[in-house]
């Protein structure tokens, strides 16, 4: 199974690699008797951030626990050289940083000089007949290499680790030679450096696709090697059989960033492997399977034809093809509707013509899956329902998770430690989280209780001291730590929480300072998350965010009731402080837009209440815990 995603959100490894081959205790007993913390030599590490958020971090979750349930799994993507940008609040205004996070070396990564191929992008068709089917040569194109580097996946407790292989952009030896025989030194030069720009740089927007070329050749770059790098490894085993190709082989899309590999998959069967357009494809429709994870349609990718006839003159043919055959289809299915017909069509009619790229996912895979079960049913209900009545079953739901390894075991240890004594031992549920429900007759255990308390505080002691190193900011432990960390974004309704907070804010002013103790309990309110550098709404909620936060904390009137901090630079590793210190999580969408959520999760698994809106995965939660 190979999981296609231009986002893998790891964080730090280490720990995590630790934990899995069960060598941490070894390593901290090793480390101390030479005058070391383990846990000390884990913050020397960077995050490798290569995704923005729910939908990267899922990725990373996945290869965990993939590697854990030995499934024979790899991540393929993209060795960005500079991953998602640090954010500094300056004036109270959100701040990028660029991340190269190259820049001491990675240590996990296996460079692999062995495996590279070429990529080719514009250049022009040659069509012909051979058979009746007709192929084409691509001619004229320009080449750019991808190389491999490989990074081991540790399942827990398991023999086998599986892979996550991304590619980075080389320049080709041979690729424009001509301009230096022309004496066009610099020229060659400059056609070299853009070669290596494909793979620079993580496009930091979550929500609107840019519609940018060099977004789409990264998308295509890294598709087109790892299609190459499959076939090879099916090629070695069974020849030039291609009947076994789909039963070996399952790829998964994450999202549809990595949708133009099912048609680069067909154009390799019909025009390399010279196969018929039935043969070809049969096997791309019972290869992939497509995760979309989003409803808003803003969200969802076009790309233009024109763009995609220009960069890549075979595949828009191709799609034209895929098109045709499909839409054949509806024809016969619902005749004299032609309003139907270009409804699903997978080319948007315009002023500029669109290639949409979910109705292309959906017709080239066997399976469609929303993350949660109220996410699927809009998928079935809304904006595919025309697809759900063509495919009766095709849309189905695959509910999110998170891995129990690094969001509860690695990052609160203390946690960790009461469940394991509590239901026996560490084994039963790190890799079974059912085995949970144990600790349902511990809840009124007054023990369990006090222990449960004594994690809770020790992590919140660890926050208060992360938020005076980070921000400055004094904050008291005898408080209420209400949070909302996630990507801004107006559905997020960051604005409401802090809405709310200005209301608190004043009516806590309007009571009587005697009675106040009595009708408030003291709350820290902690927010964070970046903003994409163009989506000016969002910045202004952190700016507003901020603001509200001077006021609120130098006022002393209001002394320790209310405290107002904008967490900076959300990540992984922070969250793995943050989230554990928590005691009530906001995860609060407009219903029916957070398509799942992932990180009220991780905030149950530690101990905390959620409060939320009946929202993606918010719904199973409820059922689940009451
Ligand atoms: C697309 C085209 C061009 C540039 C950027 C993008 C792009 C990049 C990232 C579009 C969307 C994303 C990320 C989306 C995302 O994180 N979605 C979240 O996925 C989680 C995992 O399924 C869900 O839990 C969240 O509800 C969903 O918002």
């Amino acid at each position: 199974m190979y999981y296609f995603s231009l986002e893998f959100l790891m964080g730090r490894m280490m720990q995590n690699m630790l934990v899995n081959i069960d060598m941490e205790d070894h390593y901290k007993k090793a480390l101390m008797d030479i005058g070391y913390k383990l846990e000390d030599l884990y913050e020397e590490e960077v995050d490798a951030a290569l995704g923005n958020g729910g939908l990267g971090r899922l990725a990373a979750c996945f290869l965990d626990s993939l590697a854990t349930l030995e499934l024979p799994a790899w991540g393929y993507g993209i060795r960005y050289d500079y991953g998602i940008f640090k954010q500094m609040i300056k004036e109270g205004k959100q701040v990028e940083i660029p991340d190269f996070w190259l820049k001491g070396g990675n240590p996990w990564e296996i460079e692999r000089s062995d495996v590279i191929y070429p990529v080719n992008f514009y250049g022009r068709v040659e069509k012909y007949y051979d058979n009746g089917t007709e192929r084409a040569n691509w001619v004229d194109c320009q080449t750019v290499m991808a190389q491999a580097y490989d990074t081991p996946v540790p399942g827990y407790n398991t023999y086998n680790t599986n892979n996550l292989r991304l590619w980075r952009s080389r320049p080709c030896n041979e690729f424009n030679f001509d301009s230096f025989n022309q004496g066009d030194y610099f020229g060659a030069i400059s056609e070299r450096q853009s070669a290596e720009y494909i793979t620079s740089v993580l496009y930091p927007n979550d929500s609107s696709p840019s519609g940018k070329e060099l977004r789409l050749k990264q998308q295509y770059f890294f598709c087109s090697a790892s299609i190459r790098d499959i076939i090879r490894r099916y090629k070695k085993n069974h020849g030039n059989d291609w009947s076994q190709f789909a039963a070996k082989n399952q790829i998964q899309l994450n999202d549809t960033h990595p949708a133009i590999s099912t048609i680069e998959l067909l154009r390799i069967l019909l025009d390399e492997e010279r196969m018929t357009y039935a043969q070809a494809w049969q096997i791309v429709h019972n290869t992939y399977a497509y995760t979309n994870h989003t409803v808003l349609p803003e969200a969802l990718e076009k790309w233009s034809v024109a763009l995609i006839q220009r960069l890549l003159p075979r595949h828009m043919d191709l799609i034209y093809l895929v098109n045709h055959f499909f839409i054949e289809k509806l024809k016969q299915k619902y005749p004299n509707d032609g309003e139907k017909v270009s409804r699903m069509s997978l080319i948007e009619e315009g002023d500029e013509k669109k290639v949409r790229m979910a109705y292309l996912s959906i017709v080239c895979s066997h399976t469609v899956n929303g993350v949660a079960a109220l996410h699927s049913e809009l998928l079935k209900e809304t904006i595919f329902s025309e697809f759900n009545a063509l495919y009766p079953g095709k849309i189905q739901n695959k509910t999110n998770g998170v891995t129990p390894r690094r969001w509860l075991h690695c990052c609160n240890p203390g946690l960790s430690e009461l469940i394991s004594e509590s239901i026996g031992s560490v084994d039963e549920w790190i890799t079974d989280l059912d085995n949970l429900q144990q600790l349902a007759g511990h809840a009124t255990n007054p023990a369990f209780v006090e222990q449960f308390r004594k994690v809770k505080r020790a992590n919140k002691e660890r926050l208060r001291a992360w938020v005076k190193e980070h921000t400055g900011i004094d904050i008291p432990l005898d408080s209420l730590y209400d949070i909302q960390v996630k990507r801004i974004h107006e559905y997020k309704r960051q604005l409401l929480n802090i809405l709310y907070v200005v209301y608190r804010y004043l009516t806590i002013k309007d009571t009587p300072r005697h009675e106040r103790a009595q009708k408030f309990v003291p709350r820290v309110v902690m927010i964070g998350g970046k903003a994409a550098p163009g989506y000016y709404n969002a910045k202004i909620i952190i700016e507003l965010i901020n603001a509200v936060s001077r006021v609120v904390n130098s006022d002393a009137d209001i002394g320790d009731l209310l405290k107002v901090v904008f967490l900076p630079n959300y990540n992984v590793s922070s969250a793995q402080i943050i989230i554990p210190a928590s005691e009530l999580s906001q995860h609060i969408s407009t219903a029916g837009t957070e398509a799942s959520g992932t990180s009220n999760m991780k905030f149950v698994m530690n101990g905390c209440l959620i409060i939320g809106t009946m929202d993606g995965a918010n719904v199973e939660i409820a059922e689940e815990i009451g």
